[in-house]
């Protein structure tokens, strides 16, 4: 058992020891279109056998030293790769490792992403995190994980211990995360990653580790699999920001300060930050479920090669034979494409037929006339939204809706700036039929309660991280501020 596990580390020692050997390239050109890429799905959305290879997957990697190879890898680098502009790439980068590792086990294997941020409200009640998925709170003096698919495993780094994890609020309850609509204000305010990686780091991110507690929040967090379903959801808010307008932006400094751009190198990686950009290019041989090649913003020719390949791959199994990655004759040379489980963009039309039923359940208060102008409506957000919630999640399709027609335009000029114009002329009656609720408009039976306060990330978490104390406080007051800011607009969020 030992020996096997040398052997493993020395394999990925090297690895990792002839990846560290070329020279940086000056020019780095922009990396060439995979000529397949598979489909991250959300860890609720995959079927059966889907989780079946992925939960087997892991557990086997676990078994065969992975496990503690990754939290040892995260540990060496945890101070050069947190806390400036290295963070985003470097763990789109981890996950690709991890996912090539595990395409070894199986070559049907894409990493899950679980979308924290539909949980927000009580974290703790998210079917992830019951015994169907990755189980739940630690039971015990120590917190060892007892439920789920890693039911008391042992994890190995930085010695072999039961997998931990110990809810932050006490008795079984995590303090609450960060709504879409938060997520959404960051997509459209911020134009640098000087901005958005700081944004989300100190939000959403710090949060589900400190939320879940025990391994999540020591260095080698890897150890639990809830580490590679967060950061792969993480690395999907990332490429909508991206396909936001902002896909070849990189910027801000890295941990010695010296200025981060598409050339630098990964650290850990001997590649190019650009070879991790674009997803369905370089090493980002995968794509989103959210946000599929024919809903991109993408620059045509590449979007054009991944198109043919997903709809290969749909006529594929319109046949009704599974597309399962080997070639005819049975061998696995080559790489397989995933069929999506949406098809055809399914987000943005339902999204916009979806009005309707919004309608109904409250969501605005239209009159009889409104309701007969639907249809104007419908495709007045058609037109205008165009561009700017295109590849966006669905709850975040949803969030941006209920922002647009609730907020008065101050508040969408502060936090929603892609969407300002859109508010005023809803405010201006532009958009016949439209009526803005009045203010304090109370939604009958439909009470929801406000987005809750974001807390602090706390002064362990920044200590660990070599965070500046007083800039940790500085975007928590910002989140602070969101919510107060959308609380005075009497903003109704949709549950
Ligand atoms: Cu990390």
């Amino acid at each position: 058992m030992k020996l096997a596990f040398f052997a493993v580390v020395a394999l990925a020692s090297s690895l990792l020891a002839a990846a560290q050997g070329s020279p940086k390239p000056d020019n780095s050109p922009k990396p060439a279109a995979c000529t397949t890429a598979g489909v991250r799905k959300e860890i609720r959305s995959l079927t059966d056998a889907e989780w079946s290879v992925v939960s087997s997957v892991v557990l086997a990697m676990n078994r065969d030293g992975w496990g503690r190879w990754f939290a040892y890898v995260h540990t060496q680098n945890f101070n050069t790769i947190h806390g400036n502009s290295q963070f985003f790439p470097f763990h789109r980068r981890f996950t690709i490792d991890y996912e090539q590792i595990a395409q070894r086990y199986s070559s049907s294997f894409y990493l899950p992403y679980w979308d924290t941020v539909s949980d927000y409200r009580a974290p703790q009640t998210s079917e992830v995190l019951t015994n169907k998925y990755i189980g739940g709170n630690g039971q015990g003096a120590n917190g060892c994980v007892s439920d789920g698919f890693l039911a008391n495993i042992n994890v190995g780094y930085p010695n072999t211990h039961c997998l931990v994890r110990k809810f932050d609020k006490g008795d079984g309850i995590i303090n609450s995360w960060y709504a879409p609509e938060y997520i959404l204000s960051i997509i459209q305010r911020d134009t640098t990653m000087a901005q958005f990686r700081p944004d989300m780091e100190m939000s959403l991110h710090g949060a589900v580790h400190l939320g879940l507690g025990g391994d999540m929040i020591e260095q080698w967090s890897p150890n639990d699999f809830a580490f590679m379903v967060h950061h792969a959801n993480m690395d999907r808010l990332w490429d909508q920001w991206q396909d936001n307008g902002n896909t070849w932006v990189m910027d801000g400094v890295d941990n010695k300060g010296a200025n981060m751009t598409i050339d630098s190198q990964i650290l850990a990686y001997n590649e190019p930050v650009s070879s991790v950009m674009q997803l369905g290019h370089g090493s980002a041989c995968y794509y989103y479920d959210t946000n599929l090649p024919g809903d991109r913003n993408l620059p045509s020719q590449a979007s054009a090669v991944a198109q043919s390949a997903v709809a290969k791959d749909k006529s594929n199994s319109s046949n009704g034979k599974k597309n399962n990655g080997e070639d005819s004759d049975g061998s696995k040379k080559t790489k397989r494409i995933v069929h999506p489980a949406k098809t055809n963009k399914p987000e943005i039309d339902d999204f916009f037929l979806g009005v309707a039923s919004d309608v109904a359940a409250g969501v605005q208060q239209l009159n009889e006339d409104i309701k007969d102008s639907l249809e104007e409506v419908d495709q007045f957000f058609k037109d205008a939204f165009k561009g700017i919630t295109k590849g966006l999640s669905k709850s975040l399709h949803k969030s941006a809706q209920n922002v647009v027609t609730t907020l008065p335009p101050n508040v969408l000029d502060k936090w929603f700036p892609k969407m300002a114009g859109l508010g005023k002329d809803i405010a201006n009656n532009k958009v016949t039929g439209l009526k803005r609720p009045q203010k304090g408009h109370n939604i009958a039976n439909k009470a929801v309660a406000a987005i809750p306060v974001p807390p602090t990330l706390g002064s362990k978490w920044a200590k660990m991280h070599k965070f500046d104390a007083a800039e940790v406080r500085r975007y928590n007051e910002k989140a602070r501020q969101f919510v107060q800011d959308l609380q005075d607009a009497q903003y109704v969020p949709l549950k």
